[in-house]
């Protein structure tokens, strides 16, 4: 927390590596200078940069060797706790199922295949073969309607770029097939099974280094729509849609069920906000072969121009197309369209005015499995697809539905269920019965856990401006509130995305070890409660999302839960943001803070990889009224002295860990490298006798990336340095 002796004595400031600072870079913003000292960290390959990087390297293995006790106990506990077996939901393709698989602690998960329900599974692409030190990953796949290829897309350091490559199921023969430049893409295989829609980029300018090492921090423009023949050369792929006109839309492709339609959704932004754009592929007058060479691009007919509304194709009917949309609908709803009558839109299923509509599957002709958020807890429903009309609620516990798999000519539909204490169970509905029933398929048990010794509850707490703001808190159960308990506080607030109950090894051992209470905050920003929601805590509005988790940590101190120098905050990405901007702005709440892979450079986050999608969020320094609402907060800009200005003296910032990775090219280290210099400079190495003996490290891992594709190892690693960081700075005891 701000003030002093969160673990008994202060130690003695650390010494930080020195940083450069080039105090020349100074940027005008609508009349506002703004120095930039740091900027060279932007070049992430230059030698100053890897020289900064190993230095601190060397400061956080130094602070994390004196964590060596919880550090050993914890890695014995979590690697116990994570070698249990786990599924996701099968899908099925031509009778055949797929499903991922972990046996426990494999580095990654497998694809298995069984050849009927009564088949024998199979390994059929194990993604641990992929590289020795399990850095390449498995990061996306699509599987033929006739169930005979496999296409295959493969992540190296955790990077957004992506290879596809192609297997033949039967005898799991790779193809020669090989696609590069996959970004931000699906994989939509036509029917014939002859090939598949996918996304890219160019590919990034040569600047002398192999084109496949380092990490590509320029900006992503000019994405494009081609579709591959199988057997051949990418050189041969069909241009379906480009638009250099508007360089920084962005494509994602769907073949319909009936395989009539390609649908084209335009992005440009996070937001969720796209045009729609369909093709008949059955009207063209030589399939898609006719369009080998220079034939120009498919001819797309513009359903939806203008971004006003988020556009989903659920299912169709021939012409009649159903999405789910959130067109004058914050809480979204089903809507119809005849592509030949584009004017003729009717609402299927309308708005509910409590819960969002978060997804609908179309399964077994005309039925519909729909799937509500209310109040941060999941509904799940059959409802007539024709009518909407509500054919039963099928009850779930309190947790979160994570995907559904079924298709309309199928009347087995597989849900996969999981919250804070239920580690996962894949229900079986068979929806052709009158009344379905949910029958477990597979439930995954964790040896080591048992769930009765714990509790999870909902609160509803007040934010600064009154507004209610719900929270998860989980933990042994009967603590006491004492106001001792230490506490995790997690939060994300961004891009209508939700924070729903799920299952953590982690969080178990944290729990069950170090007593931790663990809470997470549903504050603006995110989509819980719909798009009403998440305006309330973006653009001019973010500080809502700071208010809101400042108010959640000041309810778990009031209501006993805990005290500052017992509060530990953490978040990722978004939620890196999140956790630095309320640093910044109540150092003397906190008693740690864990931001991993942060955009803390307010001002500049566009000029990188996608960064220019989240001014939808952001606003852009670009634009003077947005300017001004990001200075105010950016992490980079607003690291004060808590001594100076009032504050009292022995007030400083809690012990911190910024996380990032060295190919994280969604948000770029060089975000948390410069904000890690400025802490460390405007709080220690610039100050004689500087009250801040709290550490601020940087623990930056390597062939890693934004959090995707790493491997169990690797989770496993990052969890116990962060925690036992967290457990001996907040002075928490290990409990067998
Ligand atoms: C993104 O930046 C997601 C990036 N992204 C995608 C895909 N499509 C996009 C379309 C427009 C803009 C961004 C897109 O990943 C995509 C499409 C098909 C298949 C797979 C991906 N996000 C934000 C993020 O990462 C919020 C969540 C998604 N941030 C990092 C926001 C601030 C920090």
């Amino acid at each position: 927390m701000g003030s002093l002796a969160a673990a008994g004595k202060p130690s003695p400031a650390l010494r930080y590596p020195p940083a450069r600072r080039d105090d020349d870079n100074v940027d005008d913003y609508h009349g506002v200078l703004v120095p930039d000292p740091y900027r060279w960290m932007e070049e992430l390959e230059s030698e100053e940069v890897k020289e900064f990087v190993d230095a601190q390297a060397a400061v956080a293995d130094a602070v994390l060797s004196t964590c060596d006790g919880h550090r050993g106990r914890l890695r014995g506990q979590l690697t116990a706790l994570f070698d249990h077996p786990r599924f996701r939901a099968p899908f099925k393709r031509a009778g055949s199922y797929f499903y991922l698989h972990n046996a426990g602690l494999q580095p990654h998960s497998a694809l298995y295949v069984q050849h009927g329900p009564g088949g024998e599974p199979d390994v059929l692409l194990d993604p641990n073969a992929f590289s020795d030190d399990a850095t390449v990953s498995l990061a996306m796949f699509g599987v033929s309607h006739d169930g005979e290829h496999l296409a295959y897309g493969t992540s190296a350091s955790g990077s957004d770029w992506i290879t596809i490559r192609v297997m033949r199921v039967r005898d799991r023969r790779r193809l020669h097939d090989e696609i590069s430049w996959v970004k931000f893409s699906d994989i939509a295989w036509t029917r014939d099974g002859k090939g598949f829609f996918y996304s890219r980029f160019p590919a990034p300018k040569n600047d002398g280094a192999p084109l496949d090492s380092g990490i590509k921090t320029s900006v992503n423009l000019n994405h494009e729509v081609y579709y591959h023949f199988l057997g051949t050369n990418q050189s041969e792929d069909v241009l379906c849609w480009e638009d250099p006109d508007h360089p920084k839309y962005i494509y994602t492709t769907e073949v319909s069920e009936d395989g009539k339609y390609v649908i084209l959704s335009v992005a440009e932004t996070s937001e969720p906000v796209n045009k729609s754009y369909y093709c008949d592929l059955s009207a063209l007058p030589d399939g898609l072969e006719g369009m080998k060479g220079d034939h120009g691009m498919l001819p797309f007919v513009k359903l939806v121009d203008e971004f006003e509304a988020y556009y989903a194709l659920i299912a169709n009917d021939d012409t009649q197309f159903t999405f789910l949309t959130n067109k004058n609908a914050p809480k979204y709803k089903l809507s119809r369209v005849d592509v030949n009558e584009p004017h003729s839109w009717i609402d299927v299923l309308p708005e509910d005015e409590k819960a969002v509509l978060e997804s609908a599957c179309a399964v077994h002709g005309d039925k519909l499995m729909v799937n509500y958020l209310s109040d941060v807890k999941y509904v799940l429903q059959m409802r007539s697809l024709v009518t909407g009309e509500l054919l039963h609620d099928i009850p779930i516990d309190i947790g979160s539905v994570n995907g559904i798999s079924g298709r309309r000519d199928d009347s087995e539909v597989f849900i996969h269920f999981a919250s804070f204490l239920t580690p996962g169970i894949i229900y079986r509905c068979d929806v052709s019965k009158e009344t379905p029933e949910m029958n477990i398929y597979r439930e995954i048990s964790v040896s080591g856990f048992d769930r009765t010794d714990f509790e999870a509850k909902q609160v509803f707490y007040t934010s600064m401006d009154g507004t209610k703001i719900p929270m998860f808190i989980v933990s042994k159960k009967n603590i006491v509130l004492d106001g001792s308990n230490p506490t995790l506080l997690y939060g994300y607030g961004g891009f209508g995305m939700n924070m729903t109950p799920h299952f953590s090894v982690t969080r178990i051992v944290l729990m069950r070890n170090l007593g931790f209470v663990s809470c997470i905050a549903n504050i603006r920003g995110g989509g819980e409660y719909g798009e009403v929601w998440h305006r309330g805590g973006s653009l001019a509005n973010k500080q809502n999302c700071f208010d809101d988790f400042i108010a959640a940590g000041e309810f778990l101190v009031s209501a006993g839960y805990t005290n500052p120098s017992r509060l530990c905050i953490e978040g990722a990405s978004n939620g890196g943001l999140l956790v630095a901007a309320c640093i910044n702005q109540r150092p003397d709440l906190f008693g740690c803070a864990l931001a991993h892979v942060g955009v803390m450079d307010m001002l500049r986050f566009h000029k990188f990889t996608i960064g220019r999608a989240w001014t939808c969020d952001f606003g852009c320094s670009e634009k003077e009224e947005e300017f001004h609402w990001l200075i105010k907060y950016s992490p980079l800009h607003n690291v004060r002295r808590p001594w100076e200005n009032g504050g009292c003296r022995s007030q400083q910032y809690p012990s911190t860990m910024l996380l990032t990775a060295d190919h994280d090219d969604r948000v770029v280290p060089s975000h948390t490298l410069k904000f890690l210099a400025t802490m460390q400079h405007v709080l220690c190495t610039g100050v004689q006798d500087s009250p801040q003996t709290n550490p601020i490290i940087g623990r930056i891992d390597r062939k890693s990336g934004h959090g995707c594709g790493r491997s169990t190892q690797k989770i496993i690693d990052e969890a116990v340095d962060r925690y036992a960081f967290a457990a001996k700075m907040m002075g928490i005891s290990w409990i067998d």
